[in-house]
């Protein structure tokens, strides 16, 4: 069978990109999928409260402007239920879970993730707009679902009188 020099490429071009997808597919899955999304930090979800790193969920700002948010989602409620945080600075949130999977969407913007019981979820982000956002939770968890938000204020002026270096 006679097959067209450019059509032979093309061919050969399909296969390697399909090759490239499959092999990128697979290295994701193996590589990341048995992780949750954004940290392999893990904890105890029965200890949390009392575990040392979200024994006081609340913002921690540092001496260089920046901030760690730690934040516990549970049934059917985010601790604190209102963050603030400083804008144009690097905000680092840390979640976790005691009882069940939820979500932590910081509506109208990136910040997303979810919430793992056993893990710790950490993303860094950084707010250019001050005003007042809505966190919900985006992952069915339960008959409260619906009702589980918080508010995140992205504040002009910070306090920067906190102690600072807290949180890791
Ligand atoms: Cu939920």
């Amino acid at each position: 069978m006679k097959i067209d020099l450019y059509e032979k490429l093309w061919m050969w071009a399909a296969v390697v990109i399909v090759a490239v997808f499959l092999t990128s597919i697979g290295l994701t899955t193996l590589g990341q999928a048995g992780q949750p999304p954004s940290h392999v930090e893990t904890i105890d979800p029965t200890a949390l409260r009392t575990d040392p790193r979200f024994a006081n969920p609340g913002v921690t700002i540092h001496h260089d402007g920046s901030a760690t948010v730690v934040i516990v989602a549970s049934m059917f409620a985010f601790q604190p239920g209102e963050i603030r945080v400083p804008v144009g600075r690097h905000v680092t949130f840390r979640i976790s879970s005691p009882d069940v999977i939820h979500g932590f969407q910081i509506v109208g913007t990136n910040g997303n993730a979810m919430i793992v019981p056993g893990y710790v979820s950490e993303f860094t982000t950084e707010f250019r707009r001050a005003g007042e956002y809505l966190i919900v939770c985006n992952e069915f968890c339960g008959l409260g679902h619906h009702v589980m938000y918080a508010t995140l204020i992205v504040d002009e002026h910070p306090r920067v009188d906190a102690a600072g270096g807290g949180a890791p």
